[in-house]
């Protein structure tokens, strides 16, 4: 019974916000003709039959030094590590935000989420299950863009880029979803199927198991057309939940269980593609929306040598595992380019021979020939976001950080004048501030920061609370 009312209430809170749909309804529609128009412009690359297929593996809240591969002495990845070992391991790769939200918000349109309004403030760094706001449908999402290229896309897992029926994943460019809606410390967690309410509360430690049920079936049913699959696994964020299998077997307590079962997921994943004869054909990724929740202590995950974690600007936070895995097309290589999420939709668009959006700043890059060619990649700024504010800022090995607030521990960010300097090559730790031997780089860097910010337009931020019919349905539920 809360099932049917759960999506008869949805719908409902979608009649009420019609106007604000049908808005936005226009401006995607208006979007995605134009994009159809550029889409046709790229040949696939020559001497290819078929575009080839993509997997994005994005775990939750998994840390740096979480996988053996990446040096965890306790954690078994044997799936990974030999992923890692057939393919190219970034050792400086990073999720384009510390939290949930806006770092799925960066990857799939390719932007930062301050542009899309993703980003948020104290005290909502997030989405809710009562926040009415989600990814505008204004933006393209990689999806999208694939799915002119007729591509088949699945997003499984968790969504967290707006709970109204207008901002879920079908509205999004995927033809299906499976997971859940929002982080599964959010309560009640819902498992949806499409827009229809599979259970409620979501049985966790079935999830993993299940998103992996659904992979292997998308795939096996898939192996006449490219695909897209999105799999963003709901762990190893807390509450840990890991099933019968895997409970109670890795050194490393609850926490190593609930990682270890994410790769065997992984591993499942990759047999299934070469056993349907993909392998050679599909480009898998893996990587994390964030750093480890280090307040949640045993619960939480490592960032090995990297400082903080979750929530904060510093390395740890948003640097993260980089496996690219592509058999006969990437040659294993651990590579030091830096390289981060926005760079995925740049990235797998080329590779499709898709067009990327012109009408909007994107913040990536497409880095093919990297994975497939091992040209090294020029240095460009990357810009590290605290909420809505720009804090840090690294290029080639020099990050500066102008404010630093880790959000777990510290209630107000501490400014820096005259910033730190690190040289994250040297200490990548951030241990050892060198501003006072650098002064013309901390110039250098502050001026990349001040050029950037010319490029971003205020938008409405989609994170606050609104007073408005949705926003007090939600907060009844
Ligand atoms: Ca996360």
């Amino acid at each position: 019974m809360t099932t049917l009312h759960f999506t008869t209430e949805i719908a409902g809170v979608s009649r009420a916000v019609m106007s604000t749909v049908l808005a936005a309804l226009v401006a995607c529609c208006a979007s995605q003709a134009t994009s159809v128009a550029r889409a046709n412009e790229p040949a696939a690359p020559a001497g290819q039959a078929r575009p080839p297929s993509f997997v994005i593996l994005f775990a939750d809240d998994l840390g740096y030094g979480d996988l053996g591969c990446y040096g965890h002495p306790t954690i078994r990845t044997p799936h990974l590590d030999r992923m890692a070992g057939e393919g190219m391991r970034l050792t400086q790769f990073y999720s384009a935000a510390p939290v949930c939200t806006p770092s799925r918000a960066a990857l799939l349109p390719g932007r930062l989420p301050i542009r899309s309004g993703m980003s948020g403030g104290t005290p909502r760094r997030v989405l809710y299950p009562n926040s009415p706001g989600g990814l505008p449908a204004s933006e393209i999402t990689l999806a999208e863009l694939l799915k002119e290229r007729g591509y088949k896309t699945a997003c499984i897992g968790k969504w967290h880029l707006g709970c109204l029926r207008e901002h879920l994943p079908m509205r999004h460019g995927f033809d299906e979803w499976f997971g859940i809606p929002y982080s599964n410390d959010m309560k009640p967690t819902p498992l949806m199927r499409g827009e229809q309410v599979l259970e409620e509360p979501a049985v966790q430690e079935t999830l993993t198991r299940r998103y992996t049920e659904e992979a292997v079936r998308f795939i096996e049913q898939n192996r006449a057309a490219p695909f897209l699959l999105y799999l963003a696994y709901t762990f190893p964020h807390v509450p840990l939940f890991a099933s019968d299998e895997f409970r109670g077997r890795s050194p490393r307590g609850l926490y190593g269980d609930v990682v270890e079962e994410l790769d065997a997921s992984v591993g499942r994943i990759l047999q299934a593609l070469r056993d349907t004869g993909l392998a050679d054909n599909t480009l898998v990724v893996f990587t994390s929306d964030n750093g480890p929740w280090l307040v949640k202590k045993l619960d939480g995950g490592s960032a090995g040598l990297l400082r903080e974690g979750k929530g904060s600007t510093w390395e740890g936070g948003m640097r993260v595992p980089g496996i690219f895995w592509w058999p006969g097309k990437i040659r294993p290589a651990v590579r030091l380019d830096v390289a981060s999420t926005l760079d995925l939709l740049p990235t797998l668009a080329r590779l499709a021979g898709a067009s990327v959006p012109t009408d909007r700043v994107l913040d990536g890059m497409d880095i093919s020939r990297l994975l497939l060619e091992g040209a090294p990649l020029a240095d460009r700024p990357f810009f590290y976001y605290h909420e809505s504010d720009l804090f840090a800022v690294r290029k080639g090995p020099w990050k500066i950080h102008t404010m630093t607030q880790v959000t777990y521990r510290e209630k107000t960010p501490t400014r820096h004048d005259p910033p730190l300097l690190f040289h994250l090559e040297r200490d990548p730790s951030e241990q050892f501030n060198v501003a006072a031997d650098h002064p013309d780089v901390v110039a250098d860097l502050l001026q990349e920061m001040e050029r950037h910010r010319q490029t971003v337009e205020p938008v409405p931020c989609q994170l606050e609370p609104r007073d408005d019919e949705a926003s007090r349905w939600l907060r009844q539920r």
